[in-house]
């Protein structure tokens, strides 16, 4: 009796300490604290002596950012290359236009000189892209570290979970859903769009082939339209030409974005989609009334919450010696 009523207590106690591993196994500010203090500020050093000589690269590292955390969580699958028996995300439609891969390589090099198996791809990833944004102009978001890397990288699963261009409302809201992302992390998300460029193909349905008959998206300004084709994407199969999304404003972090949403300028049928919602349509309204500083700071609460999507911490995945191979 009094065995059985020690054993019963004993369990209970290993169950509480499981599921306080379990609690303790999240992200925190300032993982790398004990075991690489200098970690964050050498990567923080890094991208403000760099990021300089190439601006755009930052509008490419919160992309990338992005396409990582819907794929299998942050867990920098993204980076891994394809092999002999497995063909690897970075491969699919989505990633063929990502950039950065290089930038992030050197600053894995970085770390790995300074504390070798300690810092993880994805955690670098979800930090250059806040500290490029931030070198560049843009809003800070806090980017709590301890994600480890994944050992999977799935095509398919690429080519299902990230949203494309042509996405409608129906369709963005659910695969931001599957994410644990809801409308309005949807229409914030979005919002760094403000920034950056795509290349012809990513939108010349619109304006070329829209259903089929060699029409033009209705939903797309005509007088836009004609400018693009005149000017940018003189042919319908262009695959190598880039147009700023936010015209006269892609290097700043600003709320030109959903103004361009409002006169039905937005670049893709998916940000267009935004204003086809009575919800999303109104926060976008909302939030171009509000200062900039309120854009800012939801936005950087969506960020947040993106960073924590499917994350591996404690003992889960592994540390990456090369964010390209897993470790063998
Ligand atoms: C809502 C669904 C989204 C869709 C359908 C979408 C789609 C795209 C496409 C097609 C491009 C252009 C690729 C090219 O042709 O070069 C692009 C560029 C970009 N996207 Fe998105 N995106 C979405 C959400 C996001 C999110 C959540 C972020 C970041 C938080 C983001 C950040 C960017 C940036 C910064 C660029 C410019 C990249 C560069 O200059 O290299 N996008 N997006
Ligand atoms: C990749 O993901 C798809 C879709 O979930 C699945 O059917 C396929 O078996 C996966 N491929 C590999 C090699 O695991
Ligand atoms: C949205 O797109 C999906 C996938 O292409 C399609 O099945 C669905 O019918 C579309 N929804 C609307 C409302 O057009
Ligand atoms: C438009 O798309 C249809 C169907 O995919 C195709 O048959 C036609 O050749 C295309 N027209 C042009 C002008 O590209
Ligand atoms: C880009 O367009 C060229 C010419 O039309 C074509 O040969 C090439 O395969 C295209 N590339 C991709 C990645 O679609
Ligand atoms: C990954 O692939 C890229 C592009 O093909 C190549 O340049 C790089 O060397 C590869 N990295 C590793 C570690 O194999
Ligand atoms: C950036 C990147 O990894 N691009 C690759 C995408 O996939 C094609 C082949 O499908 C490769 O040639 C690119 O190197």
């Amino acid at each position: 009796m009094k065995m059985g009523g020690s054993r019963y207590f004993g369990i209970i106690i290993l169950v509480l300490l499981g599921s306080i591993g379990s609690i303790q196994a999240q992200l925190e500010l300032g993982f790398y604290t004990k075991n690489c203090p200098r970690a964050e500020k050498i990567i923080e050093d890094f991208v403000h002596k760099h990021i300089h000589n190439a601006p755009s690269l930052a509008a490419a590292l919160i992309r990338m950012h992005f396409h990582d955390c819907f794929v299998r969580g942050c867990d920098a699958s993204v980076l891994l290359n394809t092999t002999s028996n497995n063909q690897a995300e970075k491969d699919a439609t989505p990633n063929l236009t990502l950039r950065g891969f290089d930038f992030v390589d050197r600053v894995k090099s970085l770390v790995e000189a300074e504390c070798p198996g300690i810092v993880s791809c994805a955690d670098i990833i979800a930090l250059v892209a806040r500290d490029s944004i931030v070198a560049t102009g843009g809003p800070f978001w806090k980017v709590p570290t301890g994600r480890r890397d994944g050992t999977i990288s799935n095509f398919t699963e690429a080519l299902n979970n990230i949203p494309p261009p042509f996405g409608n409302f129906t369709t963005l809201q659910t695969l931001f859903a599957n994410q644990g992302l809801d409308l309005n992390d949807l229409v914030l998300l979005s919002g760094a769009h403000t920034i950056g460029v795509s290349h012809c193909s990513s939108f010349s349905n619109r304006l070329y082939n829209f259903t089929g008959v060699g029409d033009q998206d209705p939903a797309l300004d005509s007088k836009y339209a004609a400018n693009l084709k005149a000017n940018k994407c003189r042919n319908p199969n262009d695959n190598t030409t880039k147009v700023e999304m936010d015209p006269g404003s892609r290097k700043t972090f600003d709320l030109s974005y959903y103004s361009l949403l409002l006169k039905r300028r937005g670049l893709f049928e998916s940000d267009a989609a935004l204003t086809t919602n009575p919800t999303t349509k109104s926060f976008v309204t909302q939030l171009l009334q509000g200062p900039l500083q309120n854009f800012y700071d939801e936005f950087a609460k969506s960020m947040e919450k993106m960073g924590r999507v499917d994350v591996k911490t404690g003992s889960t995945g592994e540390i990456r010696k090369q964010c390209a191979v897993v470790n063998s």
